[in-house]
């Protein structure tokens, strides 16, 4: 029997790889998309027509609930959110009303509608924050240091109580930093390739960057939106993270993309305080063996893969002019 899936946030880097995923498995898979006033399908225009599309936006429950009720899911997936850690200080609110409220939101509409779906949402490691223990696992206690992962560790308490309260199959995936050439422009990866792309062509001349010493356990999401899926595949509903299990400072990240176009980065980056955030998350290290163990779930591409596939990728972008 062909199985459905609801999408949140299917136009963003993980909706993406998730939408392709659960269409190779045949499901059928619909998307929340919002009103923007000029459409954004980058990330999905080559599976655009496989979508079913509704109309609809995470700070409007009623707009959810005719979302549930149009897919009648087995699976719903609820990536949505506003994802960038240093506009949630200058956006709080927005922040708090989409990426925290916004699970709630999404949790009572399955909940009134449908409440024997299976529900993931999409929690991040950015809620260990100024980090308890190293490395962290699910039961590292969470220190937010942003508006963006106070919003998020509402969103992972609130999934945990539908679990305890409605007996809902509601996971959580607490997913440590995963990139990849669809990867937003504004995340230090992205940044990173695509300056050391643009430099190499000869189309910019300095890159500027905030906090160098910054680590990060980085991984790529076309191997993370696999954990999503096997969550679901479980007899039981939990939280799990996902992680590389290994860490790097935003200095290795750029020796390995200014390596790969033959540069020294030394002679491009400029610091600008701009990017410095008013508080840091200065070190994550995930420790996923309890994924590992129960999902059998795997990690495929390393860091410096996935450090020069994006390079790549923006290379070959840049040189056409897209
Ligand atoms: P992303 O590329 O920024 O995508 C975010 C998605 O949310 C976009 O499709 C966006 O739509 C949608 N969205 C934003 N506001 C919305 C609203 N009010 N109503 C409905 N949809 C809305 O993020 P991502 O990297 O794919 O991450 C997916 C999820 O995982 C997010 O919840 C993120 O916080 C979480 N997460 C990500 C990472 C990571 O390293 N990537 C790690 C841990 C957790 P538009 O296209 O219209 O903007
Ligand atoms: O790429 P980033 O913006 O990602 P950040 O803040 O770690 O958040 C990402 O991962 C989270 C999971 O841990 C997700 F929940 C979240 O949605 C998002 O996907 O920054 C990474 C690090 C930070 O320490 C930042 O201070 O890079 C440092 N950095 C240094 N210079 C910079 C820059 N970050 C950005 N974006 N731009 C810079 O110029």
């Amino acid at each position: 029997m062909t199985k459905s899936a609801l999408i949140t946030g299917v136009t963003g880097q993980d909706g993406s790889y998730l939408a392709e995923f659960l269409l190779e498995k045949k499901y059928k898979v619909y998307g929340l998309r919002r009103r923007t006033s000029t459409p954004n399908y980058e990330n999905v225009e080559h599976i655009k027509d496989q979508i079913e599309w509704i109309d609809g936006d995470l700070t409007d429950l009623s707009s959810l609930i005719r979302a549930v009720q149009e897919s009648q899911p087995d699976e719903v997936y609820n990536l949505g959110a506003q994802s960038f850690v240093a506009t949630s200080w200058p956006q709080p609110i927005a922040t708090g009303e989409i990426t925290a409220m916004g699970v709630t939101n999404m949790l009572e509409a399955v909940r009134i509608v449908k409440p024997s779906a299976k529900f993931y949402q999409a929690s991040s490691s950015e809620m260990f924050g100024k980090v308890q223990e190293t490395p962290q696992k699910e039961t590292t206690p969470f220190w937010p240091r942003s508006p963006y992962g106070a919003a998020k560790m509402y969103g992972h308490w609130i999934t945990v109580n539908y679990r305890e309260s409605f007996n809902m199959f509601a996971c959580s995936g607490i997913l440590f930093n995963h990139e990849s050439p669809r990867r937003g422009m504004e995340f230090v990866t992205r940044k990173v390739a695509n300056a050391a792309a643009r430099i190499k062509l000869g189309l910019q001349n300095e890159l500027r960057m905030g906090n160098l010493d910054a680590k990060r356990d980085w991984g790529f999401a076309g191997d993370y939106v696999k954990a999503m899926w096997l969550m679901l595949q479980q007899d039981t509903p939990d939280d799990y993270v996902i992680s590389s299990g290994e860490t790097h400072t935003v200095e290795e990240l750029l020796e390995i993309a200014f390596n790969y176009v033959g540069l020294n980065w030394r002679d491009y980056v400029v610091i600008d305080e701009k990017f410095v955030r008013p508080a840091e998350v200065d070190l994550l290290l995930g420790d996923c063996s309890k994924a590992k163990e129960r999902l059998g779930w795997k990690l495929e591409v390393g860091f410096k893969e996935l450090v020069e596939m994006m390079v790549e990728s923006d290379l070959n972008k840049n040189a056409k002019g897209s």
